[in-house]
């Protein structure tokens, strides 16, 4: 069977790595967001790439999710000194794959082409696809009226101001390998990221959900409990849609081509309802996102 995940960020990554321990590489394919890419110190840089990438690789920085383990600063402490903007923490080894992507796109490679690059070289054997090659860039309106970039109201401002809506600037083509893995695909996993920030980029792509809805979809809910294991998801689901944050607020964006929502057993009601599955999905390490991966495969036959 073969099956594409669509997924973002930190959490995103956790399942991806279960799926990548309990499918054959070939059969897998991750559709990765790339609304929160931007540039900074002249380098292009892909956070939900590099997250995917790193994970998978093993080499992920254990505690913030994010970034190289075994980091060292030199760099950026240089850079600091020298005057450079220092709110963006980039570590030296992270670095080194900003610089290498950004030598690799300026000889004209595509995105496509330098992530394909850069995962021979970290060892992974899961095909990351970004979701387009072009820019499109997730862009947050604020309920004080201000706008800006992602990164820009996660990191500088901490995610903290209440988000009025958010917004799809530049292209709406996803790449042509992102097509053809859905037209080749026997089913989709949606990841338990951030709806907004990490998987509608993605499905608001030209002819992405017309492909969904005619596949199997299953998504995993980023809430359990009544809480995001991390990031600004609860009070984004306040300040967007003025509801409590739970699964079916997240499913209700997914609306048209989700056919299965899984959801933590914590959450789950006395009797079954019907298009939701109950599972145990927080995914502190491997044996928990195997295993819940294991448990999505069943589900889709695989
Ligand atoms: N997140 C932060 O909160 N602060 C940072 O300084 C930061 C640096 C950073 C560098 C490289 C990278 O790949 C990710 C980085 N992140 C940082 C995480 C990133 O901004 C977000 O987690 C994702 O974009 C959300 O999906």
């Amino acid at each position: 069977m073969k099956l594409v995940y669509l997924g973002g960020g930190v959490g995103g990554a956790k399942l991806l790595q279960g799926l990548a321990a309990e499918c054959p590489p070939e059969n897998l394919t991750a559709i990765i967001n790339t609304g929160d890419d931007f540039e900074h110190w002249g380098l292009w840089i892909s956070p939900d790439i590099d997250t995917s990438m790193y994970t998978l690789a093993g080499v992920i920085d254990p505690v913030k999710g994010w970034g190289r383990a075994e980091e060292s600063w030199n760099v950026f402490e240089e850079m600091k000194a020298l005057g450079a903007e220092d709110w963006f923490l980039l570590g030296d080894r992270d670095m080194a794959v900003h610089l290498e992507r950004t030598r690799r796109l300026r000889t004209g490679s595509s995105l496509t082409e330098v992530t394909q690059h850069l995962c021979q070289a970290f060892g992974v054997k899961v095909r990351l696809l970004p979701m387009t090659d072009k820019p499109r860039a997730t862009w947050m309106h604020l309920a004080d009226g201000r706008d800006m970039p992602f990164q820009d109201w996660l990191v500088k401002e901490g995610g903290v101001p209440p988000v009025a809506y958010v917004e799809y600037r530049g292209t709406d083509a996803p790449s042509p390998q992102v097509l053809a893995a859905l037209d080749a695909a026997d089913a989709v996993i949606v990841g338990p990221s951030n709806p907004w920030v990490s998987i509608l980029p993605m499905t608001t792509l030209r002819g992405v959900a017309e492909r969904l809805k005619r596949l199997p979809v299953i998504a995993v809910s980023p809430i359990i409990a009544g809480t995001a294991v991390k990031g600004p998801l609860v009070s984004m689901i306040a300040s967007i849609l003025q509801q409590q944050a739970t699964p079916d607020a997240v499913f209700s964006l997914y609306a048209g081509w989700l056919d299965t929502g899984v959801i933590d057993v914590q959450d789950a009601p006395d009797r079954e309802q019907p298009g939701r599955i109950a599972a145990p999905i927080l995914l502190p390490d491997l044996a928990a996102r195997r295993h819940l991966a294991r448990r999505l495969l069943d589900i889709l036959g695989a």
